[in-house]
């Protein structure tokens, strides 16, 4: 089951500055208006249903609100509007029903011309947001060329036959494109070899999977993993961009279910960021795994914050 959590305008909070162009997201962002012009949409799923069922560390449905309170002081450098949409809370162990929700609710922002941004919640948004951007190509007569692009220390592709997950958006994806005949086209951008396991690396393999591993994103190689990134994104119509907050190592990113020992350092996923965001077919991003419980001094939720200000800047 799913129900909805109305906007709360009041998580909006920072200081405001007497002189002129000073402004800041609490001071800009907007509740969502059913006539609003497209700009960015920030959209919550208040889910860990997903990580309970991977045996993970619990706590990520609190985790937009808490992104939101770390977004709210940040400087305004937007040029087109952002609004606040609320979140979609998945009640109880209904993932299948919160995700079927919140899938629909993202293909009427997608059609009505904004750009969403999902606050999660454990990575099984991921399914969710991949079927929102894939219900508004449906009446498209070829079949569009989704790409998705995942950051992430893990590749989230174990099998769904057994349990659905927040281990398994990617496999249920890649069945369903199977299912309809769509080609599913999948980077997975720092995956650690030492949480993977082989099972996984073949099963990537076997489904075409643009690999880069934790240890290959260096300040030496990201140049020519940009441009494998570019190249990713030319073969495709639309993309689907998935930053799984453990892809940050443990001292960036200690507020996850499952911190990276190593991780890519924000300093390196910023450029991959920022080539997605500039590649002109970004539809969709989310951001997941928060969990402000396991959070210090809310250093994760700062992270996400920075990425999404990152992620929405247009000029
Ligand atoms: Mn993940």
């Amino acid at each position: 089951m799913a129900a909805d959590t109305p906007i709360d305008m009041s998580l909006w909070q920072g200081r405001t500055d007497p002189e002129p162009d000073s402004d800041r997201w609490h001071q800009r962002i907007e509740p969502l208006a059913s006539n609003a012009v497209p700009g960015c949409v920030l959209l919550g799923f208040e889910s860990d249903a997903g990580v309970a069922r991977n045996q993970g560390r619990t706590g990520a449905a609190e985790g937009p609100n808490a992104l939101r309170r770390a977004l709210a002081p940040l400087a305004w450098h937007r040029t087109a509007p952002a609004y606040d949409a609320g979140n979609v809370r998945c009640v109880d162990d209904g993932l299948e029903a919160a995700q079927q929700t919140l899938a629909d609710r993202l293909t009427s922002l997608l059609t009505a011309g904004h750009l969403p941004i999902v606050l999660g919640g454990g990575h099984e948004v991921a399914y969710a947001s991949w079927l929102g951007l894939a219900q508004s190509c449906m009446p498209k007569t070829a079949p569009p060329r989704i790409g998705i692009i995942n950051l992430d220390a893990h590749f989230d592709l174990r099998d769904p036959a057994h349990i659905r997950s927040s281990g398994t958006p990617f496999a249920q994806i890649a069945d369903k494109c199977q299912e309809w005949g769509w080609s599913f086209r999948y980077a997975c951008l720092g995956v650690s070899r030492a949480a993977n396991t082989r099972a996984l690396f073949t099963r990537a393999a076997a489904l075409g999977t643009l690999v880069r591993e934790d240890r290959e994103i260096d300040a030496l190689r990201l140049d020519s993993i940009v441009r494998d990134v570019q190249r990713f994104i030319a073969k495709c119509d639309h993309i689907y961009l998935t930053i799984d907050l453990d892809v940050l190592p443990a001292a960036e990113a200690p507020g996850v279910s499952a911190s990276a020992a190593r991780g890519v350092s924000l300093a390196l996923i910023e450029p991959l960021i920022e080539a997605v965001r500039d590649s002109g077919k970004l539809r969709l991003a989310d951001l997941a795994e928060l969990n402000p419980s396991l959070d210090i001094d809310s250093r994760t939720a700062r992270a996400a914050a920075r990425l999404v200000h990152l992620l929405t800047l247009d000029n």
